[in-house]
């Protein structure tokens, strides 16, 4: 039987843990209420005061919240504390090329810490583990997300970061390491690199992965197993709502379980915003119950899952969310980086020599994501040398990378070979089987 890190909030009696949503949710609203101009214009249009709010079910009342609201509130315009409360910043990227910033106190790490011990111990981490933390350290939350946890649960945290796989596999052997952090996809990746390390799995002490940050499918998940020959345990979150930590799978692995005393779950209609009853697919969407530096009201995440208040066989009572089956808008994940179609629009338009045609390919060999931009170039490029259109290559190349940060592999073609329509542009095309 695995462990359970807190008994008292994860298998609490339903009843029990709304009085506690109840209450954390009036203390929220009173703080975006008093601290957030934003907040208080979006309530007062709808007429409400703190006073409206009286318990979780009241939540319904409240107007949600946007990526866009964020953004249009760059930097820090929708944090609800002082700067000089706030100790860490995360970001991720956006559309307009300006990222998603997020703040967090002192408490809100520490909250973070705590959400994160539940993920790692109902992976059946311990004390006695080494967890190899391959996911990105810096802006992005995942390194130091899962590292905050790690360390509560007195684990030995190995925060190696993304990227080198010869070396992850080299100090996966010579540490020991029993818990590997990391998206699918690399995980995948590393497994292949591993049969051809001529590292034996037998000298590995893996037993389990806590993987996230993007999509994948039960297939990929077997591979995983089978190759590692490890638990592979789905782990969800958003950098806005905190990062890793907001929902994971128990050794069950049959739905991932939100933590619901901090982060509330509601399914919603896309379109119509109307709230979905339990077990119908929509749009996921959070209010957090206990953040202080950027808490958020009816946070629309775009994911797109339902969820279930069956009780677990792991004995834990919280509800769980079955694994996202995508997102209702068109962000692309490409090696766990968030990338909307209109950031690399953005590059093509500032440059005279390209024609705004273009399609945007993506793909994944050896399990690692490829990304392809077909951009169609003036007639005279091709009646030159071609030394032209491989000077007009690199610089885009290196003006994509600056602005999105991910390498893109560049193919420029002929006036009219890309495929027009009438209507929306298909510009993406996502050959990924998940
Ligand atoms: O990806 C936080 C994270 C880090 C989660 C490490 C898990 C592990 P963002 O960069 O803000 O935050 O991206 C959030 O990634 O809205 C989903 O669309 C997607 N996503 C995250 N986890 C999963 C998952 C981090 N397990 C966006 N399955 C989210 C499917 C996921 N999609």
């Amino acid at each position: 039987m695995m462990e359970i890190w807190n008994r008292h909030f994860e298998c609490m009696d339903r009843d029990e843990l709304k009085k506690v949503q109840s209450e954390r949710l009036r203390t929220t609203v009173e703080r975006i209420y008093f601290n957030v101009p934003f907040y208080r214009h979006k309530m007062q249009e709808a007429g409400l005061g703190p006073e409206s709010i009286k318990n979780i079910d009241d939540i319904s009342k409240l107007p949600f919240t946007t990526k866009t609201d964020l953004r249009d509130n760059y930097p820090f315009g929708l944090f609800a504390v002082p700067m000089s409360e706030i100790v860490r910043l995360h970001a991720t990227s956006g559309t307009t090329g300006k990222p998603t910033v997020v703040g967090y106190t002192r408490n809100d790490i520490s909250t973070w810490s705590e959400v994160i011990a539940r993920t790692l111990t109902a992976a059946g981490a311990t004390r006695n583990d080494f967890i190899q933390i391959a996911y990105g350290y810096g802006l992005f939350t995942g390194g130091l997300g899962l590292h905050y946890g790690g360390e509560k649960i007195g684990a030995s945290v190995i925060p190696v970061s993304g990227g080198n796989t010869t070396r992850q596999i080299q100090l996966m052997h010579d540490f020991g390491t029993t818990i590997l952090a990391c998206t699918p996809s690399y995980a995948l990746f590393i497994a292949e690199a591993l049969q051809e390390s001529g590292i034996n799995r037998d000298e590995l002490k893996l037993k389990a992965g806590v993987f996230g940050a993007e999509p994948w499918t039960e297939n990929m998940r077997r591979e995983i197993e089978d190759k590692l020959r490890i638990k592979a345990i789905d782990i969800y979150g958003l950098s806005e709502v905190i990062g890793p930590g907001v929902a994971s799978e128990c050794s069950f692995q049959n739905g991932l379980h939100i933590n619901e005393d901090h982060f509330y779950p509601e399914i919603v209609d896309p379109v119509t915003l109307k709230v979905l009853p339990e077990g119908a697919i929509g749009e996921l969407v959070f209010t957090t119950i206990t953040k202080e530096g950027l808490p958020l009201i009816r946070y629309r995440t775009r994911d797109l899952t339902r969820l279930t208040y069956e009780k677990c066989r792991c004995g834990r009572t919280f509800v769980r969310m079955e694994k996202c089956f995508g997102r209702s808008d068109d962000m692309l994940i490409i090696r766990g980086v968030n990338l909307f179609p209109s950031q690399i629009e953005t590059v093509l338009l500032e440059m005279s020599e390209i024609k705004p045609h273009y399609r945007i390919i993506v793909d994944r060999v050896n399990n690692l994501d490829t990304l392809e931009l077909q951009v169609e170039v003036d007639e005279v490029f091709f009646q030159d040398k071609i030394s032209q259109l491989q000077i007009l290559t690199e610089k885009l190349q290196d003006n994509l990378d600056k602005a999105i940060g991910l390498t893109v592999k560049v193919t420029l073609v002929e006036p009219k070979t890309i495929e027009r329509s009438e209507g929306k542009a298909k510009r993406v095309i996502d050959k990924r089987k998940y």
